[in-house]
């Protein structure tokens, strides 16, 4: 079979390996900025609009994706010499796979190599939102001081650099300063990230910036600007190698980074669009006046889910989450967990089967064909932590509820943080906090509430005591006799 590269050229013959875009790509015009055009996005959001592109009538909602930071020149790099055009794969439920190429990216803009093109298409009347994919650290939020992080030096160069900027709150501050200067319309910043109010986030966020980088443009952002919140899901583990040469020996398709994620996808949004939006109900997605409801249950079961499987399997030496969901013991700890200390604090969800939901989770972290990697779950904790599960801890002690289980996994993060498993074997530990989750894991070892002393992470919680108590408790009942034995008393 010859090998065909994935672009513009080859598209005729790939259609006939694999379903390509049925519409003409020369004739979308990018109505969407997309900044972080990574798996997730690509997985989801871009698969969307793909679909979408394929009714008539949607021309102009292809979506320009920027990448926006040096160590996104890959992707970058990748996507242009594909023409956008990439493979996602959908690893079915049987373990088949279904392929397809996405055509909804028209446009890829580079931030660092000339971020005056980003500014002046961020400020185009053409584009009519912009989403983002930029991580849960990425909106530079202090848990400690619930404020703007000023001291974070690539800001201070955005403060001294409105021209060349680096962050995402340098860009859009630029560009809707061309907006207002041109008396052009306004526009949608949407956030698709897994943060609660994740729209508010942005919105505060971007006016803490921005009242102190250019004080006259907030008024004109409060006036032109909406932030819709949003929920995201579609598990998309990161792409290795075997996809790769699979995808090149099975269907001749070489593809320098397609996607591969599990079959299911859910988007809910809050239809608060300046300038209108694309018609993503027409292909699934869901309008909702408050979206907090189902933010709240996907952050503090799905993801949270992921951080104590994942953290859990990690010390156990699992690699992939189906593995150590698997585990029978973790897999209890998870439907345990989710029963007794998250759903009391969900109340009422109108029309959602919370039990099916929950049920289903166990099922999509159990597809063994995803083989979601550990390590991508286990990234980022120190960020991921304090919206993905330590709500739940807040929640509860209001109420004076258990938070033993919560307790629990946040003590085996704190083993974790010592950088080896249970056998002996090292850990990787990839956050923007390691080397002071590393000292204070190693202070906890003495002192088990040195790690409870990361303002940025837990703040208040430190003072808590009964989660204190429950931590404390944790930390030296995993010390004593390892996470598998803990789990089998939490258990019974
Ligand atoms: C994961 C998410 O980042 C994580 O740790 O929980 O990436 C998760 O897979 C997605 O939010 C699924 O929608």
């Amino acid at each position: 079979m010859k090998h065909l590269q994935v672009n513009t050229h080859h598209l005729k013959q790939i259609s006939e390996r694999v379903s390509i875009p049925n519409y003409d790509r020369l004739n979308v015009k990018a109505g969407i900025i997309h900044v972080g055009i990574g798996g997730f996005h690509r997985a989801h959001q871009a698969y969307y609009m793909d679909q979408l592109l394929h009714t008539e009538g949607n021309e102009n909602w292809g979506i320009c994706g920027v990448a926006l930071l040096e160590n996104d020149k890959k992707i970058y790099q990748t996507l242009k010499d594909q023409n956008g055009l990439y493979t996602l794969i959908v690893k079915e439920l049987d373990g088949s796979l279904t392929q397809r190429i996405i055509g909804s990216i028209v446009d890829i803009l580079f931030a660092p190599e000339n971020p005056n093109a980003v500014i002046e298409k961020m400020a185009d009347e053409a584009i009519k939102i912009i989403t983002l994919t930029i991580t849960e650290g990425g909106y530079n939020y202090n848990e400690a001081s619930k404020q703007f992080d000023f001291s974070n030096p690539l800001i201070q160069h955005d403060l001294d650099n409105p021209a060349s900027p680096k962050t995402i709150f340098g860009f859009l501050t630029a560009s809707f300063k061309l907006r207002k200067a041109r008396h052009a319309k306004g526009i949608s910043l949407q956030s698709c990230d897994n943060i609660q109010g994740n729209g508010h986030m942005a919105q505060n966020m971007l006016l803490s910036f921005v009242e102190k980088a250019a004080p006259d443009l907030v008024e004109w952002i409060q006036a032109n600007v909406s932030f819709p919140n949003s929920m995201v899901d579609r598990i998309t583990p990161v792409t290795t190698d075997l996809d790769i040469t699979k995808l090149k020996e099975t269907m001749g398709i070489e593809d320098a980074w397609p996607v591969v994620c599990e079959p299911f996808l859910q988007w809910v949004i809050e239809d608060e669009f300046k300038v209108g939006r694309p018609a993503w109900e027409m292909i699934g997605a869901q309008f909702v006046k408050d979206v907090a409801p189902y933010e709240k249950m996907k952050l503090s079961l799905l993801n949270a889910g992921h951080s104590l499987v994942g953290i859990l399997g990690a010390l156990l030496g699992y690699t992939t989450i189906d593995e150590a969901v698997h585990n029978k013991e973790i897999g209890r700890f998870l439907s345990l967990y989710m029963d007794k200390e998250v759903t009391p604090i969900l109340g009422n969800l109108k029309g959602i089967d919370l039990k099916n939901y929950k049920q289903s989770l166990v099922e999509r972290f159990g597809n063994i064909y995803i083989k979601d990697q550990i390590d991508r779950i286990c990234s980022e904790s120190s960020a991921k932590f304090p919206i993905f599960i330590l709500p739940t801890v807040k929640a509860q002690l209001e109420k004076n509820g258990s938070v033993d289980y919560a307790a629990f996994i946040v003590a085996a993060w704190a083993k974790y943080c010592l950088g080896v498993d249970e056998n002996g074997n090292p850990l990787n530990i990839k956050d923007a906090l390691e080397d002071l989750l590393r000292i204070k894991a190693k202070e906890s070892v003495e002192n088990p509430t040195s790690f409870l002393a990361i303002e940025s992470v837990f703040a208040d919680l430190k003072d808590a005591a009964p989660f204190v108590t429950a931590y404390v408790n944790a930390y030296q009942s995993i010390s004593q006799n390892g996470i598998e034995k803990c789990l089998v008393e939490m258990n019974t």
